[in-house]
């Protein structure tokens, strides 16, 4: 069972509804997030057993990423969103040292290989997260519509974005969090974060939850797969024969 402490109130879910965010929230102290932060920087300079590149689905050979996705912080607050059947699909670092490239704007069901593309993410400060380091921005309400996404240009990290003509950020919100804190947002939340002009660097973890009904059309490596982290999977259409 989840600690009930972290059930969402209703405001907390009408907002998340409404606004297609919610947070930030605390998953352990700063004081505890840098005391992990030596094995984190570690895990990284190892190769991945499951696939070519070492930011992603570290959870699958390190108990510490695995218990920090899985946390009842930031499970139990997903189940009072979706419900409580949920399934861990992937996790990544995203490592943003001093001179790195923007993250554009983007909606995350554009790059997925999800059907129906339903996931909730939980994005986890390792670092310290602020405007100067490039922390994550968000787009309040921006869920309700999805954008058309175009190749992006040479000056981002990603290969494409959403259409600026589509796109209004007048009204952004600038995610500064504290090591150890997350946010939660879904599927079609417009949010990116700039180059990170700082001296310091910036490293997020980001966790990408499913529900039972959405079909992987993809997986990263043959040893990918999804791990129950709430409730059951009542429908077992991802089972990998
Ligand atoms: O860490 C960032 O700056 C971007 C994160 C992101 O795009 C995501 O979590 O989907």
């Amino acid at each position: 069972m989840h600690n009930t402490e972290y059930q969402l109130s209703l405001e907390e879910t009408d907002q998340f509804r409404q606004q297609g965010y919610l947070g930030p929230y605390a998953l352990c102290s700063p004081e505890e997030m840098q005391e992990k932060q030596p094995e984190i920087e570690k895990i990284l300079e190892t190769d991945a057993p499951d696939h070519k590149n070492r930011v992603h689905n570290r959870h699958l050979d390190f108990p510490l990423i695995h218990n920090l996705a899985t946390h009842p912080s930031i499970v139990t607050r997903m189940a009072s969103l979706y419900g409580p059947d949920l399934l861990l699909w992937r996790t990544n670092f995203f490592v943003k040292e001093p001179g790195a490239k923007e993250i554009p704007w983007h909606q995350d069901f554009n790059y997925w290989p999800l059907e129906p593309p339903i996931i909730i993410s939980a994005w986890i400060a390792v670092d310290s997260a602020t405007l100067e380091n490039s922390c994550l921005q968000i787009v309040p309400g921006s869920h309700k519509k999805v954008i058309p996404h175009v190749k992006a240009t040479s000056d981002m990290a990603f290969g494409q974005m959403g259409d600026l003509n589509y796109i209004d950020t007048n009204n952004h919100v600038s995610l500064e969090m504290q090591p150890g804190e997350f946010v939660l947002f879904n599927e079609r939340t417009l949010h990116h974060s700039e180059a990170n002009r700082s001296n310091k660097r910036r490293i997020g973890l980001a966790v990408r939850v499913i529900l039972p009904i959405v079909k992987v059309l993809n997986w990263d490596s043959t040893e990918h797969h999804l791990i129950g982290i709430h409730g059951e999977d009542r429908v077992q259409i991802n089972e990998r024969s």
